[in-house]
């Protein structure tokens, strides 16, 4: 693995994707090593994930262009289907995931950091998507995520104008959570999934699948949805202590304690 790198930090994982001399520029291998880790991840000890670039400057500047560059239309869909099935993963993958957006984040790198639960950048992070610039449309589902994310007629001027935006813009348009100091990016990262790490497991899986379930479906279908997860939290270790310890603290706040929620 030279293009991805994976670190454990407690209940966290960190993946960082290493190819700085490009700009984290996303080329086959570095898909390919991306939905390699994510294999590798342990969901047993694993509870957030962290996505970030390698450097100061980039988070991910995009498919690589050279690579692009000679695709006939068949190759062409192929690389997109390769991009969509790795970042479908992602979107999907049972543990939330944070994108630390530490610099670049344009066409494909804005596209991966949208397929993440949540977004936070640095100061000098610069969103947007130029395809059309290049003479292609988003490719990696940028068309279909940020007309979800923010509202389809923003989605369309930056897409269409191919223009580039700042990390207040990015706030302002609800693209990122927050900003941060690119010194205190990571710090900020690793502290949300920490938070997220500390909270029952079963629980917070579930509510990612409910939100990302019940935002495909119609109202009535989604609450179904919510109803069957909120359901399956019962008779777990985790609901029977997490309840259990509440009603001990009513009784006694001396005894208050934090439940070490077991994934069980
Ligand atoms: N692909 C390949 N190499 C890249 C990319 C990229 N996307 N971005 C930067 N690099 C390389 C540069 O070629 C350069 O390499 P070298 O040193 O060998 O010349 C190195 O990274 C440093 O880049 P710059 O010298 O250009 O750095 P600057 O600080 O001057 O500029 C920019 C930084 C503004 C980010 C500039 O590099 C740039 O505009 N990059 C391209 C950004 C872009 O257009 N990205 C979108 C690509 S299209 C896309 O992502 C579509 C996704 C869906 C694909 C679906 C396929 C079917």
């Amino acid at each position: 693995m030279s293009f991805v790198l994976y670190e454990t930090e407690g209940a966290v994982g960190i993946i960082t994707i290493n190819r700085p001399e490009a700009l984290n520029a996303l080329n086959s291998s570095v898909l390919d090593e991306l939905g390699a880790v994510l294999d590798a991840v342990d969901l047993d000890s694993i509870r957030a994930l962290i996505l970030t670039g390698a450097g100061e400057k980039s988070f991910v500047a995009g498919a690589d262009i050279g690579e692009m560059s000679s695709l006939t239309k068949a190759e062409g869909e192929a690389f997109g289907k390769k991009g969509n099935d790795l970042f479908r993963r992602i979107e999907t993958f049972p543990i939330p995931v944070i994108a630390a957006i530490n610099g670049f984040a344009l066409g494909g790198g804005n596209e991966i950091a949208m397929s993440c639960d949540i977004r936070i950048c640095a100061e000098n992070a610069v969103f947007g998507q130029p395809e059309v610039g290049l003479g292609i449309t988003p490719g990696f589902g940028g068309t279909q995520r940020l007309a979800r994310l923010v509202s389809p007629g923003m989605a369309k001027q930056l897409i269409y104008t191919a223009l580039n935006i700042k990390a207040d813009e990015a706030l302002r348009i609800g693209l990122v959570n927050a900003v941060y100091p690119q010194a205190e990016l990571m710090d900020a990262a690793k502290k949300l999934a920490g938070k997220i790490a500390m909270n029952a497991p079963i629980a917070v899986r579930g509510c990612k699948k409910a939100i990302n379930d019940g935002l495909e479906a119609g109202m009535d279908e989604a609450i179904v949805i919510e109803e069957k997860i909120f359901g399956d939290c019962f008779e777990t270790e985790d609901q029977r202590e997490g309840m259990a310890n509440f009603l001990r603290k009513k009784d006694d706040p001396a005894k208050v304690k934090h439940v070490a929620f077991k994934n069980a």
